[in-house]
């Protein structure tokens, strides 16, 4: 059973069974031009705010995130009274449930942003590879990722490459990934593949697997190349010890909404590593 909520779109049958066999599919043009136009805003606000703080610090690097090239900014929707209507709504909900299943928990969501004319390229990865570098032992199912293009897509501007699973035999199985000394980027493949170029206009959604090995190029367009990145999983997941791994929000239980504004920042939605990463003003309020 899926979501039982109304929706006008419904994810194709042939695009779950790409997703199985492949590792991704591209939902095109599913999210509408008022919410694209919220989140392209939100987007501004963001970029602008870790510019303040990286001025606050006088850094120019933090973590994967590079000044002016290259922005992943993660968990700060509880800062914006309008993120969660997208996030916990009816789309993301026919579109994960389409894919995960009848119980669904937030994961993670952040904002890639490639700067105009200098963004940087982001190294080959799996998703988990990310997480098994900090936890070794870990033993996750795969999770979803839903990239909302907030631009139109291209090989110019930097979009997204994806390697089906059976190139690398991906499917259930995470690779060693090693950092990269320049970039800070977890690096996961260096072979030759190229793999397929995601190009699609703003307002589609690729949708891939966490084990989905991805990588994307430079943008050297003169506008900004904007993503909103969403990730749900079908259960908390939890690292090797036991503690949840980053946030566990409940979404969809058993194809209803269950999302909760008000309980969504105890104990059992977001680990301590990811509390300590927020504004202090969102802690204080809990
Ligand atoms: O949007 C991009 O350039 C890639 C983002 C990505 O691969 C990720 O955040 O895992």
């Amino acid at each position: 059973m899926a979501y039982t909520g109304s929706m006008e779109y419904q994810v194709p049958t042939v695009s779950v069974d790409e997703y199985r066999e492949t590792g991704f599919t591209i939902l095109p043009s599913v999210i509408d031009t008022g919410t694209l136009e919220m989140l392209r805003e939100e987007s501004a606000y963001f970029v602008g705010y870790t510019d303040a703080v990286m001025d606050a610090k006088g850094i120019e690097v933090m973590g994967i995130t590079h000044r002016g090239k290259r922005y992943f900014i993660s968990n700060r929707y509880r800062s914006s009274t309008r993120i969660s209507s997208f996030l916990f709504g009816p789309l993301m909900a026919e579109i994960t449930t389409s894919f995960l299943g009848d119980t669904v928990y937030l994961f993670n969501e952040q904002w890639v942003v490639k700067g105009a004319d200098q963004g940087m390229k982001f190294a080959w990865h799996q998703d988990s590879g990310y997480v098994k570098a900090f936890d070794p032992a870990t033993t996750h199912p795969p999770y979803l990722t839903c990239w909302c293009a907030l631009d139109d897509m291209t090989e110019a501007n930097g979009t997204i490459s994806v390697l089906p699973h059976d190139v690398l035999g991906t499917r259930d199985r995470i690779l060693d990934h090693r950092r990269e000394e320049e970039t800070n980027d977890l690096v996961g493949y260096r072979g030759n593949e190229s793999g397929e170029l995601v190009t699609m206009s703003a307002g589609s959604v690729a949708v891939f697997s966490s084990t989905t090995m991805h990588r994307s190029g430079p943008n050297t367009t003169d506008g900004q190349r904007r993503v909103y990145l969403a990730q749900y999983s079908a259960s908390p997941l939890t690292s090797s010890n036991g503690e949840l791994w980053s946030q566990a929000v409940p979404f969809v239980k058993q194809g209803e909404l269950v999302y909760s504004k008000k309980d969504d920042l105890d104990e059992l939605t977001v680990s301590p590593r990811i509390r300590q990463s927020m504004p202090a003003e969102l802690i204080k309020s809990d």
